[in-house]
């Protein structure tokens, strides 16, 4: 067929501005050779006729449609699992604006790897376009993006992800200026695998995945890799941070935002559901959003954030009815889930949701446990954000919600506290900058092992931590009211290899001591490493902790606290003579406190 044909034959929205558009559509199709081209509305009727397409060909399997309707499974390919951080580049004039924290090609290069593998890539598929937006359709914050893809799997995600279809595609007629995102999912030959960033163009091209890490552009790729670029130029802040709104009983909200990195709770921790007392005394939580967090001033001097995106593509494993409960509500229906395994009845399951035996795996072969895990450790739902039932009504509020506490948190096993608040914003920025933590099973490679990830953006930031440092540093100017800063460790481990801190809902104990702080109500125990709660300044009835747990968890341990800080100087280093010099100053300060 003639690509160019139906290229044009779309443009029923006259004006100059989506000529830029459709050009772009034409040049990837000469280049790609799809046999049909089909621009995405987001209609109902759009997702039912690919959903049927996808039920045909087996990309989709159904599910029990009495326990789950309108859910369906999705088996990738075994090699195809997670983000691929060895394979992800960006792509600037100069290395060094890519910095040590990413792998870089010249621009000119990774275009002609690129383009090489996708010249011919989509004979015999058809290219969706898919137009959409980030953040509320009606947002100043908002950024509009539009992604071609040849997988209609990709086009479901996208579909309940971001603000897809007509809306987004008016919004970037009317601002003419959009992300392009170029996808295909090739061979899934990891050996023809790569992912590269364009920031200086707003552009990304990703071949040979269809995970979502990888695939949905919007996500990773747009709204934190290609927006962190454009929030450094325009003033704002885009993050790998859930979003939570956490009302007390006098019907007062405060909004925190935390940075964990992927795997380490951030689902969880936005949708906790109060422990028993705090429900009673009239406690509730609400959700903003998962995983990304755009936040700018507000003309109050506050930072007001959005959550970009429209859903969460949550990992299964672990999240169970006492776990989180609401997102097993979220969860139980509309939803795709990718490389779960499957019980007798057709239901999803995945390690940790209850005692049931599942008769398939992930990989669809009869469930042998000598195979490993049934659910892939990364096995994922994907689920739009309005059927989680603490969903926040304020998420859809195109000024976004005011700010009023910022946290770090990494997995740690030793020497970290459960809880500190950094001292000012400059020493919140180092907290930040010095974060460590375990990897997980959300990229390939090995799990387990401690590694810096600064605000946990070490996969995510699309340019030089050290300008990172910088920019964030930058917001503490005149007439700013910033959010405090703290840092947290769900994870440390006793004596015998068990986690000390229940987690969970139990968690609201400590962020209701970070609203105290904020609100100048709490104590704190002032240490070089920053203010310390003592057990006592926290509301610990009905927690049951062991001595050990309370000397672990509440205590501050100075030796290993002067190793850590080496560590962490040695780390700042990594980025030369670009790094701030406050930052090495606060880095310095706290040695030399911890010293004596
Ligand atoms: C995610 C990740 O999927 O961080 O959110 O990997
Ligand atoms: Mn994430």
């Amino acid at each position: 067929m003639n690509a160019a044909i139906d290229v044009f034959k779309r443009n029923e929205f006259p004006g100059s501005s989506l000529a830029a558009l459709n050009a772009w559509v034409a040049e990837v199709a000469a280049l790609t050779q799809p046999d049909h081209i089909h621009w995405c509305d987001g209609s109902d009727a759009e997702n039912a006729l690919l959903t049927k397409q996808m039920l045909a060909d087996g990309t989709l399997l159904p599910l029990n449609p009495e326990t789950h309707p309108h859910s369906w499974l999705h088996r990738s390919s075994p090699s195809d699992v997670a983000r691929v951080e060895h394979l992800t580049f960006v792509c600037t004039a100069q290395p060094d604006d890519a910095g040590p924290n990413n792998h870089w090609m010249a621009p000119a290069e990774a275009h002609a790897k690129m383009d090489a593998l996708f010249a011919g890539c989509m004979r015999g598929r058809t290219l969706y376009v898919i137009p959409y937006c980030m953040g509320p359709i009606d947002s100043p914050l908002s950024r509009c993006g539009v992604e071609i893809t040849d997988s209609p799997y990709v086009v479901a995600n996208m579909r309940i992800m971001t603000r897809m279809g007509a809306p987004a595609l008016a919004r970037i007629e009317r601002e003419g200026t959009f992300v392009k995102g170029l996808h295909s999912t090739g061979e899934l030959d990891p050996d023809r695998r790569f992912i590269m960033h364009f920031p200086d163009e707003l552009a990304i091209k990703s071949f040979g995945s269809g995970y979502g890490g990888n695939a949905l552009l919007g996500k990773k790729c747009h709204a934190l890799r290609i927006a962190s670029h454009q929030a450094r130029h325009e003033g704002w802040l885009a993050e790998h941070m859930l979003i939570v709104g956490i009302e007390n009983p006098q019907g007062e909200t405060h909004y925190i935002a935390a940075a964990f990195p992927s795997a380490c709770g951030k689902t969880n921790l936005a949708m906790l559901i109060p422990p028993e007392g705090y429900r009673q005394a009239g406690w509730k939580v609400w959700t903003v959003g998962d995983d990304i967090c755009w936040m700018r001033p507000g003309a109050d001097g506050r930072l007001y954030a959005i959550n970009p995106e429209a859903g969460f593509f949550g990992v299964a494993p672990g999240t169970s009815d006492s776990s989180n409960p609401n997102a097993l509500a979220t969860i139980s229906h509309h939803t795709i889930f990718t490389n779960v395994a499957v019980t007798d009845e057709q239901e999803p399951w995945w390690e940790g949701l209850d005692t049931r035996t599942p008769a398939l795996d992930w990989q669809g072969r009869k469930y042998d446990p000598a195979n490993g895990p049934a659910a892939h450790p990364n096995s994922r739902f994907t689920v739009s954000a309005k059927q989680c039932p603490s969903y926040s009504a304020k998420a859809e509020d195109p000024q976004g919600v005011p700010i009023s506490a910022i946290v770090f948190g990494g997995r740690r096993a030793s020497l970290v506290p459960l809880v500190f608040e950094a001292r000012d914003w400059t020493h919140g920025v180092l907290v930040g900058a010095a974060m460590g933590s375990e990897t997980t099973a959300a990229a390939t490679g090995a799990v387990g092992v401690m590694r810096r990830d600064p605000m946990a953006m070490k996969p995510f930031c699309g340019y030089n931590f050290a300008d990172y440092f910088a920019h964030w540093l930058s917001f503490d100017r005149a007439g700013a009211k910033l959010p405090k800063i703290f840092h947290v460790n769900w994870f440390r481990k006793g004596g015998d290899g068990k986690f000390l801190w229940p987690g969970f809902g139990e968690n609201l104990r400590v962020l209701e001591w970070m609203i105290q702080r904020v609100e100048g109500k709490a104590d704190a125990v002032e240490t070089p490493i920053g203010h310390l709660p003592r057990a006592e300044d926290l509301n610990l009835d009905g927690v049951a902790l062991s001595d050990e747990a309370h000397d672990l968890l509440f205590g501050f341990d100075r030796a290993g606290w002067q190793a850590e800080f080496a560590g962490i100087g040695e780390y700042l280093q990594e980025f030369g003579a670009r790094t701030p010099q406050a930052l090495k100053d606060e880095q310095q300060r706290i040695a030399a406190r911890l010293a004596h």
